[in-house]
């Protein structure tokens, strides 16, 4: 058996011992671009380029390094009809429970605040915000949402999810459907935004959805910098009606040198770091999805074309 492995970043090496040691009999196949390919079984990939498409002709299945599918399923109809599968957690679930946790906290407790109050000296306790005015709301309520919701919901704020399809989770008030969407942010203090990219979902954060949210709402981005209309949230924020954001992703990434966000203190910014794909955890997860498929059965997280993940 042969694997088809394409990394954007050159790192390779975790993920050939990684399959050398969850699938013994592959041979795991770098691509390299001019370079010519043996016909391979499977492809291990995140993004491909245009110049890999043909080598992805013969394969049986497409597997994606990453939770996220846009970046393959841009290419439509080009790309030969197999099961494409993404990651399914694979250790990314925790990392994302981290990050957000840690993203709401930090508002909830104004660290912010008192790191800038001790830059300056200055020792002064501020008054508490209280839970109950603090609904966070999470759009996506997917592999990472629910883990996300599960874990706010430990901290007791009250915790709001909205999806596609209608769904139900204990201790979660539900939204689906873009006829209940302003309400959902109505009612929504932090807004956590854990969508797949499609065409549905995209610009979906312009200034008309963002100013649903109360005065002084907060935005946590992980999910994709295209969701969001950077200039309507850059103007939000100056005025005063959204208090600041955390963005782990953007619309160019990385994210370019003269952009205004880099000047804006309301707005922390990570480089797209919030769930790393772990190899070792990943190749583990891919080399069991291969052998059930090989056994003819059928695996979990296949991505479906036609909704856009
Ligand atoms: P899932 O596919 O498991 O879940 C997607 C959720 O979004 C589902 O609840 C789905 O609804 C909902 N959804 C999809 N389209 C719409 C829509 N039009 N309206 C309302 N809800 C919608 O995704 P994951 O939880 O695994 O991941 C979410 C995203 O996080 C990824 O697509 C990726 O872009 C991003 N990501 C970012 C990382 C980072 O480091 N910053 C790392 C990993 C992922 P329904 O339940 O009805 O299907
Ligand atoms: C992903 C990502 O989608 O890293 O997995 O963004």
């Amino acid at each position: 058996m042969r694997i088809l492995l394409h990394r954007a970043d050159g790192v390779v090496e975790p993920w050939i011992s990684g399959f050398k040691a969850a699938l013994p009999q592959a041979e795991v196949v770098v691509w390299n671009e001019g370079a010519p390919t043996a016909p391979c079984d499977y492809a291990v990939l995140w993004s491909p380029t245009a110049a890999m498409l043909p080598d992805l002709q013969h394969v049986k299945a497409i597997f994606l390094t990453g939770a996220g599918v846009d970046a393959i399923l841009k290419f439509g109809d080009v790309l030969p009809p197999v099961p494409i599968i993404r990651l399914g957690d694979a250790g990314m679930a925790i990392q994302m429970v981290e990050y957000v946790a840690h993203s709401v906290l930090r508002y909830f407790r104004r660290f912010d605040e008192y790191e800038k109050q001790a830059r300056r000296g200055q020792w002064q306790p501020l008054p508490q915000h209280q839970k109950e005015d603090f609904a966070v709301g999470v759009m996506g309520m997917g592999v990472l949402g629910t883990r996300v919701l599960a874990s706010l919901a430990a901290f007791g704020f009250p915790v709001r999810g909205w999806s596609r399809s209608p769904r139900e989770m204990q201790g979660v008030s539900c939204f689906s459907g873009l006829e209940n969407l302003d309400e959902f942010l109505r009612g929504t203090r932090v807004l956590v935004c854990m969508l797949p990219l499609t065409p549905a979902t995209a610009n979906l954060l312009d200034r008309a959805r963002l100013s649903q949210l109360p005065e002084g709402a907060y935005l946590i981005n992980v999910a994709r910098g295209a969701h969001v209309a950077e200039p309507d949230l850059l103007a939000l924020i100056r005025s005063g009606r959204i208090a600041g954001a955390t963005l782990d992703v953007f619309r160019n990434e990385p994210l370019p040198g003269p952009h205004p966000f880099w000047d804006e203190p309301r707005i922390t910014l990570t480089p797209h770091i919030a769930a790393l794909t772990l190899p070792a955890e990943s190749a583990d997860q891919i080399a069991g999805k291969i052998n059930a498929l090989e056994r003819g059965e059928t695996v979990a997280d296949l991505v479906d074309r036609t909704r856009g993940y």
